[in-house]
């Protein structure tokens, strides 16, 4: 199968108002990544994709757009944008920006005219309905950020939907004049050099116009319907797709709660002409208590066997039909080493254990700012939360519902919050990590005197080093591109182990996700011919002839 770039590739994430602030005013810049294109292509990785950086109120930091063809003052200027991607360029860097088309600020033009009446241009580019009879809002459907997905505009005598914050209005898709206006800013983006898209909460963008309540057995004032799969999805996905990804060569990941592993191959057949690829959400509920009443934050604990399951689900339906987005972080992500890893006395090895996990795969990994370090979460009283999503879930699940008591929200934040991955980027032992010299906008992680690029890159068990590897393995070995996955040892609670198989190799990717000693007789079914290490986290280890270690993983190939 021809490969496009980005199945060669290893995409770096990048959060621009947390990763490095080079004029002072404590907000992470766009001239602070340019200053840092030189770390990023020490690393390896191929692309970046930044989070969003257009004019924004910030109410969930850029992901409420007010003008999606501006760059937001305090990440700079277009001219900076456009300088961004031309050193990138010169680096062989892509540049992959965040197209948040699910909806806007309530401060973007177009929502301000909406608003004002019901006969306008724009009066139709939003999701308006009438109350019911008693007054009350259309239907019963919570936000993901608290209350009501319903707000009153009296000009209007409508409610208007927002699945997120009140100030993050969802665009109404039904409306052709808002699809192309969508399209015309891709293409827009497209002419200044951008090469690709990651297409937020891209799976909830149709939405069934019957609007009818949701049952709920608590029979709770609001709750989460299912804002994904709507019926028009994939009608819309491949007309953008025929409007732009493909007469443009854009490629295309799509974040999408909807995606599952029996309906991935929707999105990503490319056959289908959608979507290159899809991050999945359901690995990422591999602690998640099942059936539970309080979204994510009904944290368990880690089932690996949830985790290789999914996983595999994914590799074996995309195999042949499509491609995988490989992640563990990102930006609504707590720290891996912190959430499912141990980020005390195994931190490198636990770090560089699920680094190997998830770069053997097939697909893009993506690596989250920071996760190159084996930066953890933070430790964070409720007030010290600065993500509209912890205040208003607080206020639904623990004051409105009272499904969970005040300790109870606060452990599950303390594992799961979005905020651990925004606390800024570590490069060094000086004030504020090297972050700013100024005031920054976000607290530090105050172990960033122990955990940051410059301390980390110094010592031989470097986490940096150990992904500098993986990426030159995959640039090296194609088997890691090509080679056909195949769980082994499916029921083990410790190990993840599976192949990657080519006509010519056979590699053997061992992680020992725990943190127990594994007898080495665990492998002894797998490893019976001879072998050659490729990588391993063990610096000692030459042979197999001595129990795996906790959070031990190395890749082998045998011969
Ligand atoms: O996240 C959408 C999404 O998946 C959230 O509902 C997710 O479940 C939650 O953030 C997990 O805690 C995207 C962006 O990645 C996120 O940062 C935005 O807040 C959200 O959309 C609205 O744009
Ligand atoms: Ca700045």
């Amino acid at each position: 199968m021809a490969q496009s770039w980005w199945q060669n590739a290893v995409i770096y994430q990048i959060y621009p108002k947390s990763f490095m602030d080079a004029n002072g005013d404590g907000i992470g810049d766009l001239q602070g990544i340019i200053s840092k294109l030189d770390y990023l292509q020490q690393l390896g990785v191929d692309a970046l994709w930044l989070s969003p950086i257009y004019v924004s109120p910030q109410i969930d930091n850029g992901y409420d757009i007010s003008d999606y063809r501006q760059i937001d003052q305090r990440f700079g200027t277009n001219a900076d944008m456009y300088a961004l991607i031309a050193a990138a360029h010169q680096r062989h860097l892509k540049i992959v920006m965040d197209l948040v088309a699910n909806h806007t600020s309530d401060q973007a033009v177009w929502f301000q005219e909406s608003k004002k009446s019901r006969h306008n241009y724009f009066s139709d580019f939003y999701i308006w309905r009438d109350p019911k009879s008693d007054g009350s809002e259309p239907n019963n459907w919570a936000a993901n950020f608290g209350g009501s997905a319903w707000t009153y505009v009296p000009e209007r005598q409508q409610y208007y939907l927002h699945y997120y914050a009140k100030e993050q209005p969802d665009l109404n898709w039904e409306n052709p004049l808002v699809r192309q206006a969508i399209y015309d800013m891709m293409r827009f983006w497209k002419a200044q050099g951008v090469d690709g898209w990651r297409m937020d909460v891209i799976s909830s963008i149709s939405k069934d116009q019957h609007f009818t309540d949701y049952p709920d057995k608590l029979n709770r004032p609001y709750v989460l319907s299912d804002q994904n799969n709507g019926p028009r999805l994939h009608e819309f996905i491949q007309e953008m797709n025929r409007e732009v990804l493909a007469p443009f060569n854009m490629m295309s990941v799509g974040e999408a709660p909807g995606a599952t592993a029996a309906n991935v191959r929707k999105f990503v057949d490319p056959e289908r002409k959608e979507l290159d690829m899809v991050f999945s959400f359901e690995h990422m509920r591999a602690d998640r208590k099942a059936g539970g009443v309080n979204g994510k934050w009904d944290y368990d604990h880690f089932d690996l066997l949830k985790l290789k399951d999914s996983l595999t689900k994914w590799q074996d339906n995309l195999r042949d039909h499509g491609w995988n987005a490989l992640y563990f972080e990102n930006h609504d992500r707590a720290r891996i080493v912190s959430r499912w890893g141990n980020d005390q006395k195994y931190r490198y090895q636990s770090a560089t254990a699920f680094a190997t996990v998830l770069h053997g795969m097939q697909g893009t990994p993506f690596v989250y700012q920071g996760e190159e370090i084996g930066m953890t979460n933070a430790t964070f009283a409720l007030a010290d939360y600065e993500d509209i999503e912890i205040t208003t879930n607080y206020r639904q699940y623990v004051e409105q519902d009272q499904t969970m008591t005040a300790t109870e929200f606060l452990a599950a934040a303390q594992k799961l919050s979005r905020d651990h991955a925004r606390t800024p980027m570590q490069w060094d032992t000086s004030a504020n990590a090297g972050f700013t010299i100024g005031r920054p906008w976000f607290q530090l992680n105050p172990n960033y005197r122990q955990i940051n690029v410059a301390t980390d890159r110094q010592q031989h068990a470097s986490i940096f080093k150990y992904y500098q590897q993986l990426i030159q393995l995959r640039h090296q070995f194609p088997i890691l591109t090509t080679g056909r996955y195949q769980l082994e040892l499916p029921t083990d609670q410790q190990l993840f182990v599976y192949r990657r198989v080519t006509a010519e190799q056979s590699w053997l990717i061992v992680a020992n996700l725990s943190a127990q000693i594994v007898p080495i007789t665990r492998l002894a079914e797998l490893v019976t011919t001879e072998f050659v290490f490729k990588l391993k986290n063990n610096t000692h280890r030459c042979a197999l002839d001595e129990n795996i270690q906790p959070y031990e993983a190395f890749i082998l190939e045998l011969i």
